[in-house]
């Protein structure tokens, strides 16, 4: 038993899709929570106006009824209210009448950083909206949805997923970016919490938990770095400093420190799971770098549009979406289930065997 994710969407076609397919039935699903984390994701300093624009709701369209899951592919649906004003520009079908509205002009000058000029070279495409569209991070809005469903799963069994943003003055930071026409990046902490021992493992380098997480968080939009736990700072110390001892105690198990992040070998060793991603400082500037037609190859600026100055916030709530789905997906793997019942019973089975000493 396993979960998957797809998602689909452009950023400013119709809509953003999300199928779910692995989560057992009976699972409630609360919308308020949902649409809770939908709105963390649109606030942080520093967003773009759009996100006044936006109020992202969660809509569902399959695998939910009376709010339980049915155990059937869970189709999820974050429309963009943007699209109005692309409804020419980003038709699915070909445009009727006058072109209208944003989006009717190729745009030719790829902005280093995005997707833009690998994007139209790889695919053959002619105008860069065909790449950054679906390359663009409104993408995560979905992906936001998906996970707080993981994380309604992960609660089932008491693992609680939390995010905070990294950083020293931020709001300064990205006054005085935007101030300069320029923007920031910075770094993110996802923490869960009471993750047993045992997730992941260290038979195949696709069981590894710490990669599947790294790779979860790679895969959102604009981050170059993961750490697990202490990750690099790791490389300069000694063994007999790096590492976390083990101490055995009422309970069972436990660890005093947490260097390891709450991972060993690929697997999940009982200690909160503790990662951290860097996201470069955003690619759209509003002084815009060096670049070269698409079409011509002569020299000009980059493309400039409307964008963020910084998404660091909205990075903190979609790192703990990727986080919550990766473990849910090592949940399900571990403890499977058709009824939420199955899955919860595993649980508490595999507790009552295990001697170990929970960290929240
Ligand atoms: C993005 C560019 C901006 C961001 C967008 C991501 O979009 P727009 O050009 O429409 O203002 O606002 O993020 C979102 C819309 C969102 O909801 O997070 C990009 O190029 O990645």
């Amino acid at each position: 038993m396993t979960l998957t994710l797809t998602t689909a969407g452009e950023s400013h076609g119709p809509a953003l899709v999300a199928i779910l397919v692995g989560l057992p039935a009976g699972l409630v699903l609360d919308r308020d929570a949902i649409d809770t984390d939908l709105k963390r994701r649109q606030q942080g300093y520093g967003r773009s106006p759009r996100q006044r624009l936006e109020q992202d709701r969660v809509e569902v369209l399959a695998g939910l009824r009376h709010g339980r899951t049915l155990g059937t592919p869970l189709t999820l649906v974050v429309r963009n209210r943007d699209h109005e004003n692309w409804a020419w520009g980003m038709s699915p079908w070909p445009p009727e009448g006058e072109p209208v509205g944003k989006g009717t002009k190729p745009a030719t000058l790829p902005r280093p950083g995005h997707a833009d000029l690998a994007g139209t070279l790889k695919f053959g495409l002619a105008d860069t909206r065909d790449a950054l569209e679906r390359a663009s991070a409104r993408q995560t809005a979905v992906a936001v949805a998906a996970g707080a469903v993981a994380k309604a799963l992960l609660a089932a069994i008491d693992v609680q997923v939390e995010s905070s943003v990294v950083t020293e003055e931020l709001e300064r930071k990205i006054d005085q970016a935007r101030g300069e026409r320029d923007t920031v990046g910075g770094v993110v902490e996802v923490r869960a919490h009471a993750v047993p021992p045992g997730l992941g493992s260290y038979a195949t380098k696709e069981e590894r938990l710490d990669a599947r997480l790294a790779a979860a968080l790679l895969g959102i939009q604009a981050v170059k770095g993961v750490e697990i736990g202490e990750g690099f700072a790791l490389a300069e110390l000694r063994g007999s400093q790096a590492h976390d001892e083990i101490f055995r105690g009422e309970g069972g198990f436990y660890r005093e420190t947490n260097r390891a992040g709450g991972i060993e070998a690929g697997v999940s060793n009982g200690e909160a799971i503790v990662v951290r991603a860097a996201m470069k400082p955003l690619p759209t500037l509003m002084r815009p770098l060096q670049s070269a037609n698409i079409d011509t190859g002569e020299p000009g600026e980059a493309l400039v549009e409307r964008s963020d100055v910084a998404a660091v916030e909205a990075l903190a709530v979609v790192a703990e979406a990727a986080v919550a789905f990766e473990l849910a997906r090592a949940a399900r793997e571990k403890f499977g289930g058709d009824a939420l019942a199955d899955f919860v019973g595993a649980w508490r089975a595999y507790l009552e065997r295990i001697p170990w000493r929970r960290t929240r």
